[in-house]
């Protein structure tokens, strides 16, 4: 277990939702970035998780802080979102099939809207077949997937080969807490990120090679 020294992310791992709020709003009104304070929620959620892990916590947990990270990012949202000026591209994006985590994939979608994307945004749990209707459909630059189970990995590769056998040129990005470089060698995508900064920066990075 880490020691948590911020008082947010501790309030998070403690599922103290009304002073996570309270904090929230006090960090926002006192300049503090807005995906600084997301990165300090998604500290104390994976403290959550490892609590989960480790047996301290269980299911109801898992729920009661999904539901705090949700009101949290309604507050949080305004800040993220932005003013862009004009669309700089396409970007398709889902959770894999067999996987309902959508909080950090919601904060992504609304980075990447504000970085001035168009972003067609298939939810969770999505089969391979959606992945290919919505690239023929809207054209992407960049496919975005996010995965937060080890087993969504197999669906990710299966995910990717189906692309790459449809459109081969198509960019995939993959995400999630435990995603890193060697998993997205082996599930062939293009690049990886952590944060949700990350898919600003490699859309951006995409669209200047294209
Ligand atoms: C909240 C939560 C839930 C909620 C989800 C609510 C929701 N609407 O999303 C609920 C209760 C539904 C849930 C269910 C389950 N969960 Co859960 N969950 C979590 C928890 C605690 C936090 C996830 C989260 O929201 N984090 C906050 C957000 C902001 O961070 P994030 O998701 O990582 O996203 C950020 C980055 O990863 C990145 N990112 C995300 N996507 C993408 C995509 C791209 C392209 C890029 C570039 C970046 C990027 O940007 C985001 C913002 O910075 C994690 C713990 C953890 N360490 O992640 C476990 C965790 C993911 N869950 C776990 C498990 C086991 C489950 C269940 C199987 C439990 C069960 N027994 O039923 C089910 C699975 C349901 C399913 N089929 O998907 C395990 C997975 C273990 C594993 N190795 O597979 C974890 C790791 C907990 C643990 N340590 O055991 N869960």
């Amino acid at each position: 277990m880490t020691e948590l020294t911020d008082e947010l992310s501790s309030a998070v791992a403690q599922l103290e939702d009304d002073k996570v709020l309270d904090l929230v709003r006090q960090r926002l009104e006192t300049g503090v970035p807005p995906i600084k304070v997301v990165k300090t929620l998604q500290e104390g959620m994976t403290e959550v998780g490892d609590r989960f892990g480790a047996g301290e916590y269980f299911l109801n947990e898992l729920v009661v802080a999904g539901e705090i990270m949700k009101d949290a990012m309604a507050i949080i949202e305004p800040h993220l979102r932005g003013e862009a000026a004009e669309t700089k591209g396409v970007i398709v994006i889902g959770t894999v099939r067999g996987d309902i985590h959508d909080l950090g994939k919601n904060i992504v979608v609304m980075m990447l809207q504000g970085a001035g994307y168009q972003v067609v945004d298939l939810g969770v749990d999505v089969p391979a077949e959606r992945f290919l209707e919505a690239i023929e459909e809207h054209q992407p630059q960049v496919v975005g997937m996010s995965a937060l189970l080890t087993a969504s990995q197999a669906p990710m590769k299966k995910t990717i080969e189906a692309i790459r056998a449809q459109r081969a040129t198509t960019k995939i990005m993959i995400g999630g807490s435990y995603i890193n470089e060697t998993i997205k060698d082996q599930v062939g995508a293009d690049y990886f990120g952590t944060l949700a900064g990350d898919a600003v920066k490699i859309a951006d990075s995409v669209l200047v090679d294209v």
